[in-house]
């Protein structure tokens, strides 16, 4: 009967509430003929089956319907584990990157921080030209100087492969580990290490830079977040002693950078300016300044407690930090050098090293 039904399904299906009663279904006249039933049962019957028979299709449907979609969850699950596991490798790989690159830099900060150079001259330009004839290759590294008119010698730190070599390292910020928050006694004579970040000290650096018939220039390396560099030079660079609090004096600057120890306006100049830090107040903001739109007491504070040539508080602080941290509210914790834009903003700035090297002159 089941073909038969599968015939006439059609019709039933489409005019089920139509009286069937004297009908023929199409191509069972066999099945009529022989029809021992009443024909109403028999229509009965068909419908019965076909609504049990509907009701199962159904059921089917309904129960594929929900293994196909558990067979997606399933697959989409799977992909996500996949996915789950990729980015956990990943992650780990990049883990391993980093602690690789980090290794080589330590490596290479080990390199450096061997035992100094018992070479000794004024500073590392005069340790340069001395070895020049001997050394074929000069490295860079830790080395003692002693300069004119001082009772002490120290170690710095020298660049001799840089722009020609013979830079003596003044300051140097690379990954913020070393703590710049410092008072008045430690901006004096210097802190952090030498083959890392480190403030070589106002005292060393005036020793330095005030020896008779010298003169120095100042050289600042500035390296972007985004890997852009490029840099500021001023072609004298002198400071006073500390009863002038170590004024900075700046001779013509040249550069990609822009000269942010100058600034756009005179107010913002840093030139000429005494040294500042938390506990040492030559600011220029007496007994304050307004600073977007805040009133501001001490540049040095409002840097995170660095010291620095602060005027009011200027355009320039290279003590600030080079890590990406948020800023707290209205403070300038990041090293500053706000000339150097991209698109109109300030550069994102992840390491800067000043340095300093004497100027051949005629005597
Ligand atoms: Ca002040």
């Amino acid at each position: 009967g089941q073909q038969k039904f599968n015939e006439s399904k059609g019709v039933i299906e489409d005019f089920p509430d139509v009286p069937v009663k004297g009908q023929k279904p199409p191509g069972g006249s066999k099945i009529w003929d022989t029809c021992s039933i009443p024909c109403d049962v028999t229509v009965k019957l068909l419908r019965d089956e076909k609504h049990s028979i509907c009701g199962q299709l159904q059921q089917s449907l309904l129960a594929f319907g929900r293994s196909t979609r558990k067979l997606m969850r399933d697959v989409m699950e799977e992909q996500q584990r996949a996915l789950d596991i990729l980015s956990s490798q990943v992650t780990e790989l990049m883990t391993k990157v980093q602690t690789l690159s980090s290794e080589v830099q330590r490596s290479n900060t080990e390199m450096y921080s061997t035992k100094p150079v018992q070479s000794h001259g004024r500073d590392c330009s005069d340790i340069k030209d001395s070895l020049v004839s001997v050394v074929p290759k000069i490295p860079s590294g830790i080395y003692i100087i002693h300069p004119e008119n001082t009772d002490s010698s120290f170690e710095v730190f020298c660049e001799m492969d840089y722009m020609g070599g013979g830079w003596t390292v003044m300051q140097r910020r690379t990954d913020g580990l070393t703590d710049f928050k410092r008072p008045w006694a430690d901006y004096a004579d210097g802190f952090g290490h030498l083959a890392g970040e480190h403030w070589l000290g106002l005292k060393k650096v005036f020793h330095i830079v005030n020896q008779k018939d010298t003169r120095f220039q100042l050289h600042i390396a500035l390296v972007a977040k985004n890997d852009v560099t490029s840099y500021a030079s001023y072609d004298d660079f002198r400071l006073d002693n500390e009863t002038q609090f170590f004024s900075i004096n700046l001779g013509r600057y040249a550069g990609g950078t822009g000269d942010a120890f100058r600034g756009y306006e005179q107010e913002q100049n840093q030139d000429t300016a005494p040294f500042s830090t938390s506990d040492v107040d030559n600011d220029g903001c007496n007994p304050s300044c307004s600073m977007e739109n805040r009133m501001v007491e001490s540049c040095s504070s409002q840097h995170n407690q660095t010291g620095w040539w602060f005027n009011q508080c200027g355009l320039a602080n290279l003590n600030g930090s080079p890590e990406d941290v948020e800023q707290s509210q209205g403070q300038r914790t990041h090293i500053l050098w706000d000339t150097w834009r991209q698109n109109g903003f300030p550069h994102v700035i992840k390491s800067v090293t000043m340095k300093i090297r004497k100027i051949a002159t005629n005597n």
